[in-house]
């Protein structure tokens, strides 16, 4: 694992990890309760407006309205009301799964766009300039980062520093592409070079040998030859 992957996974585990504590946040609760009038919108909905949807939290815990948002089954930094929506379940997430080794974990990928491997890290679906995933890792959903969130208290934003280790992995990653490409290049050429010259040497000898059978055939025919066995005084 490069400096770059094991850098991000700690970070996105400490991000993770202060979701916990930003879903109950004054700010959070500040959205408006959608009112539930009917099963066919449960998915939508929220009534107490804590962010986690009528239908999660009845997965939680049974009603529209019961889960608080820091509940972790698996104590994994990963709130169930997240995994719930990224998979399904309170313990099918795992914050160090990336199957795609983009740098951007396999269940936030999920809630960005549906598959473990399909965002590019540049969605935005608020446009505020912080991407989906990086959204999701700080506080749960697509849309819930200011971008200013500062867990560590190091002046550096969240989203900038998670941001920062994304750009830095997918650049180490382009060069070792580019390397990579450099090295087959370089492997193709130190085989074809061989080749080439043993297809040339090998045609050179084909023409010498050719040509010297050539003069071979041509001595053995020759006028000068075939006259020899001829007995010239065959009619004396
Ligand atoms: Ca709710
Ligand atoms: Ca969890
Ligand atoms: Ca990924
Ligand atoms: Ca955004």
């Amino acid at each position: 694992m490069s400096v770059f992957s094991r850098a991000l996974r700690v970070l996105l585990i400490i991000c993770v990890a202060a979701s916990l504590a930003f879903i109950g946040s004054p700010a959070v609760a500040a959205e408006p309760a959608q009112a539930c009038t009917s099963t066919g919108d449960a998915a939508a909905c929220d009534s107490d407006a804590d962010r986690l949807p009528d239908s999660v939290e009845r997965v939680m815990c049974g009603t529209a309205t019961c889960a608080t948002g820091v509940e972790d089954l698996d104590a994994d930094g990963i709130p169930d009301w997240v995994e719930i929506t990224a998979c399904g379940s309170t313990t099918c997430a795992d914050p160090n799964t990336d199957s795609d080794g983009d740098g951007i974990p396999d269940y936030a990928e999920q809630i960005v766009c549906g598959t473990t491997t399909c965002a590019t890290g540049d969605e935005d679906r608020d446009g505020d300039g912080v991407s989906d995933w990086i959204e999701v890792v700080i506080c749960g959903d697509t849309t819930c980062s200011t971008g200013t969130e500062d867990l560590n208290h190091d002046g550096i934003s969240d989203a900038a520093q998670l941001k920062k280790f994304f750009d830095d992995a997918k650049a180490a990653r382009a060069k070792a592409a580019r390397d990579a490409a450099a090295a087959l290049a370089h492997t193709g050429l130190t085989v074809v070079l061989p080749i080439g010259l043993g297809a040339l040497l090998l045609s050179g000898g084909l023409v010498l040998y050719l040509t010297r059978r050539k003069k071979q055939s041509a001595t053995e025919t020759s006028p000068d030859t075939a006259d020899e066995p001829t007995d010239t005084n065959a009619g004396e």
